[in-house]
């Protein structure tokens, strides 16, 4: 497939990290562990049916949402398997690890990062600079008051913020335990959960906010070191445009 053909929808470097977005970040990986050439695009969550980035857009104008169907599409249609070399036992901790840091890391992660009043002003307040300045604060509280209600039915947001953070201190915990002294979760080389585990331990780590995340992460020897050599092995080349552009 040549570079014109497929175009990753997403966001670039933001909050100090690679982008805001532990999912487009999985997915900008996964793409290149497929060994494609790709365009990257900032997202118009408007004209997609889920309203979620990232999605893919192929040649043919094809649209294909959210990170997981995005891999098992290119594992189809390339005959590549992004868990190649792993028994039954590790394909089944993967995936496990996987809804582990996706369905409940990250948002403990966006619970911080969004209804943190300072996190918010330094981070998602961002995202709402080109409304109106006479609009802004009415938007702003409609998002939060739909971010909290839906962090309340997800589960997290029932939790105090020392519960959530015991519970991620288990989950970080887990992928640190997993990853001990290789160089990837699963061995030599990475695998599809590498690309995850970057995705939303790096959100965890983004140095613009004030949560204690980031400490569970530097309690953990191993993780910055691994997070640096993703970093290294994945953000050598690619760019977004800025994110005025859509
Ligand atoms: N399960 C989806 C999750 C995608 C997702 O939650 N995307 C977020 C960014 S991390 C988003 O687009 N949020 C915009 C919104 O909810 O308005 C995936 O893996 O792609």
């Amino acid at each position: 497939m040549k570079e014109n053909d497929v175009t990753l929808y997403g966001w670039g470097p933001l909050f100090g990290i690679r982008g805001p977005s532990p999912c487009v970040l999985k997915a900008e990986i996964q793409l290149q562990m497929f060994g494609l050439t790709f365009q990257r695009a900032i997202a118009d969550l408007d004209s997609v049916s889920k309203h979620k980035a990232p999605y893919v857009k192929l040649a043919d104008g094809t649209v294909i949402e959210d990170s997981t169907f995005i891999r098992w599409h290119f594992e189809k249609a390339l005959g590549k398997d992004l868990d190649q070399g792993l028994s039954p036992e590790q394909r089944g901790a993967a995936w496990g690890l996987e809804r582990m840091l996706e369905d409940r890391l990250v948002f403990i992660m966006a619970h911080d990062r969004w209804l943190e009043p300072e996190n918010f002003k330094k981070g998602p307040a961002l995202f709402f600079q080109r409304i109106p300045e006479q609009a802004r604060n009415g938007v702003i509280e409609g998002v939060l008051a739909d971010r909290k209600k839906g962090m309340y039915y997800q589960g997290v947001g029932r939790y105090t913020r020392e519960e959530r953070m015991q519970l991620a201190a288990r989950d970080i915990g887990a992928i640190a335990a997993m990853l001990a002294d290789k160089p990837y979760l699963f061995g030599a080389a990475p695998t599809a959960l590498d690309a995850t585990a970057f995705g939303v331990l790096t959100s965890c780590n983004a140095p613009i906010f004030d949560s204690p995340l980031r400490a569970i992460i530097a309690s953990h020897d191993n993780l910055q070191p691994y997070l640096e050599r993703m970093d290294a092995r994945y953000f050598v080349d690619g760019s977004w445009p800025s994110m005025g552009s859509t």
